[in-house]
């Protein structure tokens, strides 16, 4: 079965071993266990049935303690504060953010691997993290790199699905049914249509679909770019580059600076637990037993949205229409001004606020640096220093939002755009890149630890008015 393949090749190597000469044998079992060791799969095959153990202890002996109360408001809140998801890969909390797998970002960046000549994390590091809870060697990162490059192979028919659209159509749009096109390579469908894997294994060809995806959505994205905004000449992927440097030059930068970038984005961008919309999205279509593909689209379409990863996108859109009308030397009182016109005309300032956060986000901060050391001077990233110091008080004056901080998404434009990405409407096909190894990482580990359908109770409004009378 074409999902068992790392495996059984294993298993046949054991097999061939045992049949040859004593010192050979030992040679090749060294080589073997190494290469286990480097195998991301084996290191799951190890991790998963602890973690199953764990699961199956804390449910049939803790499994009717309360985790918390569920009021009327959030109720009708959008869920804010009710914990009611298991999500494995992150966890982010109000005040300090996220940490991956209990690592910060500055704490990721001190002890992932970096390139030779870089500094930022490599998201295969990360990606790797995030599965196994364990913190990869350079060699184990390596390893990955070479099978994610190995399985970048896009067949043609997906790029004839993007070429069906209209160049003009949405990045999302053309992201998000390059991606569907690639499901038609699903393994984990074909193995659920022959039936011959038992529940408990199917987190074996999840993997092999999480992988796939994780390596192939780079390579769709790129060609996405070079359809709308180049000449729509593919530029192949260089087996010796790095996930985050390949995707870079794959889109046409090739200057060490916009990899490093790259690298530094696709890892902050990937995880944010399991409640934001494009994550939850994917984890509640991926309960049904939808594969990889199908719950990542779905993912991406939430990506899509405005309030969430679309506004990567309003951002740099904001910030130059700020520039048309102002200038790039704007002054801090017309910058507090044209704060109030986009306030007073009902729309958001775009990458302040957030659902969970209640300081600045720290994806923002390490951004920040990142300009800081290398681009200080730039007058968009000025212009982001000013914002951060007019948003938040003219925020906290209107006195309903939460969180007067800027997020992610206030930050990341401008570096793009500095390195000659200038195109804001494909920046949230940048964001969906990176989010496909959280996504699937988690997938992985829904599969593994049987998570069942989701499917949570829902009321209307004539149900909630009886129940707080009875409740008087
Ligand atoms: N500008 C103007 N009003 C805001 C902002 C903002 N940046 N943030 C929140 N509010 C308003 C919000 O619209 C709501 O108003 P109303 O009661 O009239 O509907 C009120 O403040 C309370 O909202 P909160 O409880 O503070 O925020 P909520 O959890 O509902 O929403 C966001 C979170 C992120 C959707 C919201 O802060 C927002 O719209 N921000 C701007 C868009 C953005 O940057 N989104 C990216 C989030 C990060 N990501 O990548 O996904
Ligand atoms: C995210 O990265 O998904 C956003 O910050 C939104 C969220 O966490 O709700």
């Amino acid at each position: 079965m074409v999902y068992f393949r790392g495996v059984s090749a294993i298993s046949r190597l054991r097999s061939r071993v045992g049949k040859q000469s004593s010192l050979s044998n030992s040679v090749r079992w060294l080589q073997m266990q190494s290469s286990s060791e480097l195998d991301l799969k084996s290191q799951l095959q190890e991790i998963i049935p602890e973690q199953q153990d764990r699961l199956k202890k804390l449910r049939s002996e803790h499994g009717k303690v309360p985790v918390g109360n569920i009021t009327v408001d959030m109720v009708l809140g959008g869920m804010r504060g009710m914990t009611g998801l298991l999500w494995e890969t992150s966890l982010l909390d109000a005040e300090e953010g996220i940490r991956f797998r209990g690592l910060s970002i500055p704490e990721c960046q001190k002890v992932l691997p970096s390139a030779q000549s870089g500094e930022e994390p490599l998201p295969e590091g990360l990606l790797w993290l995030l599965l196994t809870g364990k913190v990869p060697n350079k060699e184990q990162v390596e390893a990955l790199s070479k099978e994610l490059a190995r399985r970048a192979v896009v067949p043609d028919y997906v790029y004839k699905a993007i070429n069906a659209l209209p160049s003009t159509a949405h990045p999302m749009t053309q992201f998000a049914s390059g991606v569907m096109a690639l499901q038609v390579q699903s393994e984990f469908q074909k193995a659920y249509e022959k039936g011959d894997v038992h529940k408990s294994k199917f987190w074996e060809p999840t993997f092999e679909d999480a992988l796939n995806l994780i390596a192939r959505v780079p390579v769709v994205a790129s060609y996405v770019y070079r359809r709308m905004y180049k000449d729509g000449s593919i530029i192949p992927l260089d087996d010796s580059l790095d996930y985050g440097a390949n995707f870079s030059h794959m889109l046409g930068f090739d200057s060490p600076q916009m990899k490093e970038l790259m690298r530094l984005y696709v890892t902050i961008h990937s995880d944010h637990e399991g409640g934001n919309v494009s994550a939850h999205a994917g984890h509640l279509v991926g309960s049904a037993l939808s594969d990889p593909y199908l719950s990542f689209a779905a993912a991406l379409n939430g990506l899509a949205g405005p309030l969430h990863g679309l506004a990567n996108q309003e951002v740099l859109l904001w910030i130059k229409s700020v520039v048309e009308e102002c200038g790039e030397n704007i002054s801090k009182e017309q910058l507090k001004d044209y704060v109030w016109k986009t306030l007073n005309s009902g729309k958001v300032v775009p990458g302040y606020g957030h659902g969970v956060l209640r300081k600045t986000d720290p994806r923002y901060v390490c951004q920040r640096e990142f300009a800081l050391k290398h681009l200080p001077d730039d007058p968009l990233f000025q212009l982001v220093s000013k914002l951060y110091e007019v948003v938040p008080p003219i925020l906290t004056e209107l006195g309903k939002v939460k969180n007067p901080w800027p997020n992610v998404d206030a930050h990341s434009g401008v570096l793009l755009n500095y390195y000659g990405l200038t195109e804001a409407r494909y920046y949230t096909v940048l964001f969906g890149v990176s989010r496909s190894l959280g996504i699937c990482s988690q997938l992985i580990w829904d599969r593994a630890l049987g998570l069942p359908l989701e499917r949570p109770k829902s009321v209307n409004v004539d149900w909630l008015d009886n129940f707080v009378r009875s409740s008087r």
